[in-house]
């Protein structure tokens, strides 16, 4: 294992903290470096000692017609994210041009524990100024993403694309295309926690008007809805309108973005007649799962979570928070323009993208046309039980069963993990060499994405039911529903499991799972709270 080319001084910009800490931060990058690296990665890729640099960074962004500062992961050149060839390895350094703390997580990649890039788990926030190096060698290729992991700042749009090139990935089609999707709040994230911390608005039935413990959520009056559906004759996914309880969102945005831009100014993507396209839709969003409409061009999903599935068609597909789809179409031999529209569930929310054929006509939409006929349903079951993978974890009995209870206090908006909100120290112990299933149960009335880091994971079952489901890090657990994944305990360390919807992670739906025989250095969980609040 070679340590780092780059000397200190140019790893850290600026001082980190006050003077005495310096050295002990320098001390944590060359343990990273010399620890992990070399202990869970004999074939560490080559550091080529040229890194591409990725600076977190305030930018500016104008959203229906209003300035805003936003933030942003970036290469020097403007790039979003970053897209590597996989035989290469990681080599990134972070740059944090903001003016507070920051952490950056890639999001669903199987990495040696310390290069996870989540603060008080894997690693010390860095500092404004400061610089992290990560390297090591890609297992997967495909579409994943890179996130902030520190506060609300993934509300700024902390996030970006990271897509892992192979020429396999190359092959998928002729022509391939990124989707980032993000919620956007004029409202401070600061604010909108301590909005949900003080109660849900609506009184709860039966109480009399007084709030209950745990409010009846979807109580409200049914209203239509579109919803995705099976259908047996077409063997593909379309839409349907659905009577069912008005919808309880515990975030109102002021708009969704695919690529950073609203539906009346949406981005146009070229393609040609009787092409095939690859769509690598991102939800990048801190809050919001998508309901995916593709109008009259059918798609068909190849992967979801950068991994293969047996390919599904259809025209409707879900995407919960922090997952990724990549869909393939094949564009008519007459052309045209073909709208691919992202809905936020429970909402009227729309943003997309265009795809448009030489010369094709697509008028955008006025600010106030922007927003669906009626809300999309919220997210279900119907497509992750049809999802098989195409590589499935090879058959074996659990040696290990976790369960994992989702629970929640709605009036305090605390949200659970086996009934313990974080920070705690209730770890879910895994020894190495297991192959471990996880049954989650939600107990709430809210559908919760449940993320993994440092695994892919199956889904197995749902509600009981046994399949060979897709391989995820991230899978949607409905309201009521049951949800069983299994995986292999193959890569020691602390590793976070949480709900990837922000405001829930924030208010205790965040545990970890770890090792026997981790490194439990950086895990320091009593030091997230007071880092949650007003930051950006
Ligand atoms: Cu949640």
């Amino acid at each position: 294992m070679k340590a780092p080319r780059i000397p200190p001084h140019k790893i850290f910009t600026r001082e980190v903290r006050s003077g005495q800490k310096t050295t002990s931060i320098l001390g944590v990058l060359i343990i990273v470096f010399g620890g992990a690296v070399s202990s869970t990665s004999p074939t560490a890729a080559a550091d080529t000692g040229n890194p591409t640099r990725l600076f977190v960074k305030e930018v500016p962004l104008r959203v229906l017609g209003r300035d805003t500062t936003v933030i942003a992961v970036e290469q020097a050149d403007g790039t979003q994210g970053y897209q590597p060839q996989a035989a290469a390895g990681f080599q990134v350094e972070v740059v944090n041009q903001l003016k507070v703390p920051t952490a950056m997580h890639w999001h669903g990649l199987i990495l040696p524990n310390l290069m996870d890039g989540v603060p008080f788990i894997t690693q010390e926030p860095i500092q404004p100024g400061g610089v992290f190096r990560y390297n090591f060698p890609f297992k997967q290729s495909g579409t994943y993403w890179m996130h902030s992991h520190y506060g609300l700042q993934e509300q700024y749009l902390a996030a970006a694309p990271l897509i892992i090139w192979t020429d396999e990935e190359r092959s998928k089609a002729a022509r391939q295309y990124v989707v980032d999707l993000t919620d956007f709040s004029f409202t401070p994230p600061a604010d909108i926690l301590k909005n949900l911390k003080k109660g849900m608005p609506m009184p709860a039935a039966g109480t009399g008007g007084k709030k209950a413990a745990m409010p009846k959520m979807g109580a409200g009056p049914a209203i239509e809805m579109k919803a995705q559906v099976w259908k047996d004759d077409s063997q593909s996914f379309s839409s349907a309108i659905v009577r069912a309880p008005t919808p309880d969102v515990d975030v109102s945005y002021d708009a969704l973005l695919a690529n950073r831009r609203t539906l009346d100014d949406p981005e146009v993507l070229s393609v040609n007649p009787g092409e095939t396209v690859l769509l690598r839709l991102i939800a990048a969003a801190s809050s919001t799962s998508f309901q995916i409409d593709t109008g009259t061009l059918m798609g068909e999903i190849v992967a979801v979570d950068g991994k293969g599935v047996q390919p599904l068609k259809g025209n409707i597909f879900q995407l919960a928070t922090a997952q990724r789809l990549d869909l393939r179409f094949t564009i008519p031999s007459t052309g045209g323009a073909f709208p691919i529209l992202a809905q936020g569930e429970g909402t009227k929310l729309l943003c997309g993208v265009v795809l448009s054929t030489p010369g094709a006509k697509w008028s955008p939409k006025s600010p106030t046309e922007i927003r669906a006929a009626i809300p999309a349903a919220l997210l279900d079951n119907t497509q992750e039980r049809r999802l098989r993978a195409l590589h499935p974890l090879t058959s074996r009995p659990p040696d290990r069963s976790l369960p994992a209870v989702l629970g929640g206090n709605m009036m305090k908006f605390i949200w659970t993990i086996n009934g313990r909100a974080y920070p705690n120290r209730d770890a879910l112990v895994v020894r190495r060499g297991e192959r471990v299933q996880m049954i989650m149960t939600n107990q709430t009335q809210m559908g919760h994405p449940m993320h993994l880091h440092g695994h892919d994971f199956q889904v197995v079952a749902i509600d009981g039911e046994q399949l060979s489901g897709a391989l995820r890090d991230t899978v949607m657990v409905p309201p009521g529903s049951s949800v069983t994944i299994a995986f292999d305990a193959d890569n020691p360390g602390v590793w976070a499991f949480h709900c990837h919807l922000l405001y829930h992670l924030a208010s205790g739906m965040f545990t970890v799972v770890k090792y026997e025989d981790a490194d439990t250095r950086y895990w320091t969980p009593e030091k997230t709270t007071k880092e949650i609040l007003g930051l950006r």
